[in-house]
């Protein structure tokens, strides 16, 4: 494109702009500049729409002095999220880790587990804790999810289920990976940390396979501060789940099973009734920034802003990024730094995949996996802030940044690399 067109592309874009950006690269913080933001913009700030409705909760359960143990707030919080995903039982519990823990054991699962490598660190770990191994597997270029090609080289006779991951919301193919898990004997269940409120052809995240655990921690669009749920239609899990929750108490005295304490307090259902409550505008901002996003970066040379698929129902609490280096001129990592210091703290997730974190490198006999797809993605992907915390303008001065930096791409990298030299 010769320089006079693209300086028309360029004031196009900026007019579609909802605030004046960052548009000179002297201007960059990285230059020695004010930071575009006084505060730091988080990926994962609470989103905390009506905090009297929580004091108003958390008031009514410090009134009843009923605290945790099965308290109306959780009883209320598993029924709205068993009547929304559609199952018959939803076990709320004091985490996604534990819940998958849970699940785990509830599960009778044994032996290895194949997992996709490019998730959270927490969905290896569940495995891990119950004396599971973990059996990483690579994920799609596309879907980011795991590839159930894949998944057959990695079955053994030690193998006893699947676990994909639904991530950033974006449903694994779980119809070729039911096939699988049927064909070979298999039990496959989800890790939905990301995907309450998101559907898979049309039907609600939380009702496929075995069982669903979702993550209703501090950073998640609807959230307990700390919290998650494992849903289900199967009736015999569903009270296996239960026990194991309490210890594995039947009544007062007595206890048939090895369980442990997953429970969710009355103080966290509090939370996660209200966040429940405001699902709507909180999922409806989220769709506007990304849709700000998507504006505003549009045509960006080596800029990837992961899609959501039109037809289903999001909760676009993810804004996530594909950086190539080739084509922007700037890999993920200067992108990163660049955007820290105007404040903008952007998160690699989930670099470096798990299979190469410290933990699990000497558990695979020594020999990392080779997963390409995963190398490719956690070189390259950045998760840029989104939530209630931020209005259409800061979103737009954002991605001026990210724009600032890409157009400008010799003259950042040189003084990105002044400063490490320094
Ligand atoms: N499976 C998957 C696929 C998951 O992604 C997760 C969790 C799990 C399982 C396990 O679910 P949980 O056991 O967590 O329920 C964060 C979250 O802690 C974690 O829940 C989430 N996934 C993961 C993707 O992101 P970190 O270590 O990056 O979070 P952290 O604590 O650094 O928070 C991110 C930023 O948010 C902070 O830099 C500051 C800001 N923040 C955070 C909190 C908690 C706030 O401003 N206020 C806050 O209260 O893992």
């Amino acid at each position: 494109m010769g320089s006079a067109k693209a300086a028309l592309v360029t004031q196009s874009l900026r007019k579609q702009s909802m605030a004046p950006l960052t548009s000179h690269w002297a201007s960059l913080a990285v230059f020695g500049n004010k930071p575009a933001f006084a505060e730091p913009l988080h990926v994962g700030r609470p989103n905390l729409p009506d905090k009297q409705a929580i004091l108003d909760r958390i008031a009514g359960a410090l009134d009843r002095h009923w605290l945790t143990n099965g308290g109306p707030l959780v009883t209320e919080f598993e029924c709205r999220i068993a009547e929304q995903v559609g199952v018959r039982h939803c076990v709320a519990v004091a985490n996604g880790t534990i819940g998958l823990e849970l699940a785990i054991r509830a599960l009778g699962l044994t032996g290895e587990v194949i997992l996709p490598a490019f998730t959270f660190i927490a969905t290896a770990h569940a495995l891990s804790w119950q004396q599971v191994a973990p059996v990483f597997g690579d994920v799609d270029r596309v879907t980011h999810t795991i590839d159930a090609y894949e998944i057959e080289r990695l079955i053994t006779p030690r193998t006893t289920a699947i676990l994909g991951v639904h991530l950033w919301g974006r449903a694994c193919n779980v119809e070729e990976l039911s096939e699988l898990a049927v064909e070979r004997g298999l039990t496959l269940f989800f890790d939905a940390a990301h995907a309450f409120g998101c559907t898979h052809h049309g039907q609600r995240i939380g009702r496929f396979g075995a069982c669903e655990v979702f993550s209703f921690h501090a950073t998640k669009f609807v959230h307990c501060g700390e919290g998650g749920a494992v849903t289900t239609d199967n009736d015999e899990l569903a009270e296996r789940l239960r026990l194991l929750r309490n210890f594995g108490f039947v009544g007062y005295d007595n206890v048939t099973a090895i369980g442990t304490n997953a429970k969710m307090s009355e103080l966290s259902a509090a939370v996660g009734l209200t966040s429940l409550d405001c699902m709507s505008s909180i999922v409806a901002a989220n769709q506007g920034n990304h849709a700000t996003y998507r504006r505003e970066l549009a045509g960006l040379r080596g800029i990837r802003l992961l899609a959501y698929e039109p037809n289903e129902a999001s909760n676009y609490q993810y804004v996530v990024l594909e950086v190539d280096e080739r084509a922007a001129g700037l890999s993920r990592d200067e992108l990163a730094a660049v955007l820290a210091a105007e404040n903008v703290l952007a998160r690699r997730y989930f670099h470096p995949g798990c299979h190469r974190m410290e933990a699990y490198r000497g558990a695979q006999l020594g020999r990392v996996p080779e997963l390409p797809v995963t190398e490719y993605l956690a070189e390259r992907v950045l998760a840029l802030p989104t939530g209630m915390q931020l209005d259409k303008s800061s979103i737009a001065q954002i991605a001026g940044i990210v724009r600032t930096a890409v157009e400008n791409a010799l003259a950042v990298r040189g003084r990105l690399s002044q400063r490490r030299a320094a």
